[in-house]
This record gives C-alpha cells, sequence and structure tokens, in this order.
C-alpha cells in the first residue's frame, strides 16, 4: 500500500510527470524533425523500428489526458515543452500552432488545480541544430537560451516551476558516448563538449528566464546508487569512475562550480577552449534541484586492456524490473541524504521522477501491476526515512503518467500508471492510479 497523504509534511507535493516526445504525437501541429526522428529511423537504434509519430497521440487527447492527472488528485504535472515544435529549425522564426499548444495545455492544467511544473528540454534537439554539431556546437547552448527566452514570454506567467534541461547525463553521456539515444555517436570527444555545453544551455537558460522576472527554476538530473561489484580496490575504483560521471559531474559542475577529477582524468583533452569560464554562468543560483532516481549499479572493472573509463556493470541479486534495473529503494535514501550533504544544504529537493518498467497487460480490461505500487511504496518510503534524516524534500513525482514511447526501448517498456493500447490509443487507469489516488485522498 502507498504511505498516504497524511503520512507526509503539509504542502508536501505530489506530482506524475511525461515528456513531450513520448507522449504527443511528434508528426501532429507543424515541428520540425528533430534528432529523436532522425535516430529512430536509423535501424537497429530503436527496438521494432519504432517512433514519436504518433505517441499516445497527447496532442489531441490532452484534455483527458489531464484529467486523468486531475482525476487521481495529484498537485503537480511535470511536462515538457519540445524544441523542434515550438521552433521548428532550431532558431529563428517560431511555429505559432507549437506555442499555442503549450499555451492550451497550461491553461488546462490551471483549470484543473495542477501546477506546471515544466521541463524546457526534454531531448527533441532540432534536427536542423543537429547537423551544426547539435550539443557538440557552442553555439547549441546560445540557442538554447533564446529558445527557453520564447518559452518563458510565453507560459512563465502560469508555470509553478521551470527546469531547463531533463537529465544532462542521458543526453550527452548515452547519446554522445555509449550511442544508445540520439544522436547515436560514440565520441569521447563529442561527448566532452556535449556535457560542457548542455551545462552552459541550463546557465543561459537560467538567464534568461531570470531577466524576465521568473522565478521557482531548477535542475534535473538522474542518479544511479553506484556500489563495486566485489571488495576488490580495482572494483571501488572503477565504481568511483562511474559514480563520477553519473552522478558528480553535473551536480558538482551547477553547485560547486568545478568537475570531478575522475573525469577530468578522461575528458580534459577533449573540453571545448576556455571551458573554465563558463562556471559562473553554469553555477547560475536555484530555487531547487530535481532527482529521477530508479535503480542502483554494480561496477566492476572493464576486461583489460581498458580504455578510460574501464568499467563495466555487473549483475546484482536484487528483484529487477521489466528492463532489468534492480530494484533499490535503500540507494534513493541514500542518494537523497548524501546530494543534500555534500552539494545542495537547505534547498529544496524534488523527487522529479521515479518508477519502474513491468509487463503490464490488461486481462478483462484491468490492469493489475501490484508491483508497480509495491515499487513506489518502498520509494515513498524510502524519502520519509531521508527526511526524518533531515532531508528537505518537497515532492514526489511518479513515472510516468501514460505508457509511451521509452526511448531505444520503443514501446515495449511500461512505466506508468495510465495503460495505452498503442492500437487505439485507449486509456486504461491501472491498479497503481486507484492507489495513488487513494493515497492522495488520505
Ligand atoms: O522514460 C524515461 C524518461 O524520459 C527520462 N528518465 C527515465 C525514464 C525511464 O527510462
Amino acid at each position: 500500500m502507498l504511505p498516504p497523504r497524511s503520512a507526509f509534511p503539509p504542502g508536501f507535493l505530489f506530482g506524475t510527470a511525461t515528456s513531450a516526445y513520448q507522449i504527443e504525437g511528434h508528426a501532429a501541429g507543424g515541428p520540425g524533425p528533430s534528432h529523436w526522428d532522425t535516430f529512430a529511423a536509423t535501424p537497429g537504434n530503436v527496438r521494432g523500428g519504432a517512433n514519436g509519430a504518433r505517441a499516445c497521440d497527447h496532442y489531441h487527447r490532452w484534455a483527458e489526458d489531464l484529467d486523468l492527472v486531475a482525476g487521481a488528485g495529484f498537485d503537480l504535472y511535470r511536462f515538457s515543452t519540445s524544441w523542434a515544435r515550438v521552433m521548428p529549425e532550431g532558431s529563428g522564426p517560431v511555429n505559432a500552432e507549437g506555442l499555442d499548444f503549450y499555451d492550451r495545455l497550461v491553461d488546462g492544467m490551471c483549470a484543473r488545480g495542477l501546477k506546471p511544473a515544466l521541463t524546457l528540454y526534454h531531448w527533441e534537439l532540432p534536427a536542423a541544430l543537429a547537423d551544426l554539431g547539435g550539443w557538440r556546437n557552442r553555439d547549441t547552448a546560445l540557442r538554447f537560451g533564446d529558445f527557453a527566452e520564447a518559452i518563458g514570454r510565453r507560459l512563465g506567467d502560469r508555470v509553478h516551476s521551470i527546469a531547463p534541461i531533463n537529465e544532462p547525463w542521458c543526453a550527452s553521456w548515452l547519446g554522445h558516448f555509449e550511442g544508445l539515444h540520439a544522436p547515436g555517436l560514440r565520441d569521447i570527444r563529442a561527448t566532452a563538449r556535449a556535457m560542457h555545453h548542455l551545462l552552459l544551455g541550463h546557465g543561459r537558460a537560467i538567464e534568461a528566464l531570470r531577466g524576465l522576472g521568473l522565478g521557482n527554476l531548477g535542475a534535473v538530473c538522474n542518479f544511479e546508487h553506484v556500489l563495486p561489484a566485489d571488495e576488490s580496490p580495482e572494483a571501488a575504483a572503477a565504481a568511483a569512475r562511474h559514480d563520477a560521471i553519473m552522478n558528480r559531474f553535473f551536480v558538482e559542475a551547477l553547485f560547486r562550480g568545478r568537475y570531478p577529477e575522475e573525469v577530468l582524468a578522461g575528458i580534459a583533452p577533449h573540453l571545448p577552449p576556455g571551458w573554465e569560464a563558463d562556471f559562473p554562468g553554469i553555477q547560475a543560483p536555484l530555487d531547487w534541484f530535481g532527482i529521477n532516481y530508479y535503480t542502483c549499479k554494480r561496477i566492476a572493472p572493464a576486461p583489460a586492456p581498458a580504455l578510460w573509463p574501464g568499467y563495466a556493470a555487473a549483475p546484482g541479486p536484487l528483484p529487477k524490473t521489466a528492463l532489468g534495473w534492480e530494484i533499490c529503494p535503500e540507494g534513493l535514501e541514500a542518494l537523497l541524504i548524501r546530494i543534500a550533504r555534500d552539494y545542495t544544504g537547505a534547498l529544496p529537493l524534488l523527487i522529479t521522477e521515479n518508477g519502474m518498467a513491468a509487463p503490464d497487460t490488461l486481462v478483462d480490461g484491468a490492469c493489475e501491476d501490484a508491483e508497480r505500487i509495491a515499487y513506489h511504496a518502498a520509494h515513498l518510503e524510502a524519502c520519509r526515512r531521508a527526511m526524518a534524516a533531515g532531508v528537505p524534500l518537497a515532492g514526489y513525482t511518479a513515472w510516468s503518467l501514460l505508457d509511451n514511447f521509452e526511448w531505444a526501448e520503443g514501446y515495449e517498456a511500461r512505466f506508468c500508471l495510465v495503460h495505452v493500447d498503442f492500437e487505439s490509443l485507449q486509456r486504461t487507469p491501472k491498479a497503481s492510479y486507484a492507489a495513488f489516488k487513494r493515497a492522495l485522498e488520505g
């Protein structure tokens, strides 16, 4: 059972999240192509050859979807704006239809009493900017500031909060080093530049939004609880490298104005000249910090001869989700305590994503996702323990509202509270949706 609302302090915010490309249906409404369209169109990149062209058709069904968010009693809805939808060429003329869509969406949230929690970039880089080098190119960070300003001007008067970029580790490392996300590169120089320019873009966006007089601005990073695969010093060192790349690089830049030595050991020669001078902008003060957490990861040294960073994931003993991710709520508790202690202090923290993929099916029109209820319950209890230990946690956001386009996994990994039939597009609330509804009433 999920802990009820009354088990949390008054004002603690409960929300659910989605992102533009994963649900909207990118073919509708006159956007430009994004690098996810071109990545998905390349054979072998996405399971089943899927793409986001239709997704959940949220572009046309958004009112029904917002009714679902409000119907469960959530306080907040975390959504994102697609850069390629609003600025088809990445800069210059705005697609009025795209901006109007987000305007209606935000009005729809306000009309239902939902707090709009806006993420500006959840990975739809306009293909026109990808052609110019994408996040490898410093200019993309500057153009992102312009995009932030255009969105801030139109929606800023009604949104509750804004975060410029979702999960910069995925947008840089997964897409430029591991090649698993768009743009599908495996190139250390591209990675180093993307890591830095995403942070620069974050800083530019915060500057533009503050310039418009907007507040409640934050950042959202994803974290794993990293454990060495065994007790050897080699595993400890490998785990420390993964931890520095995934867990420390972005938060250390945002809150300390530096990059970890373990990461510089690999990427320093590939960073753009003069990178150190960008830290004052990257470190622009924030009003909150968002944590996306799903799993823990055991790390072993890569087999020799290994190039930097020289580590590999090893299997662990805990129960796993449909994507093979270990279920480790204790890792969330440890991370919350660590991040507050080492980086954010009294700044409010939010869980901006947490959830699990399960092999959900409809049986007689119902989806009994008991495993998902247990997952959220265990992670909410971990939040309570962290709060009891002094962590200033202000909210929890379940990933995700609707089964959706799970990036390279296509439509097979279902993470959500509402089942979507991708033929008929019918939405069916799962047992986990009902469990949240009950918990939020109490
Ligand atoms: O679906 C993604 C989301 O887009 C970003 N965070 C992780 C989720 C699950 O993989």
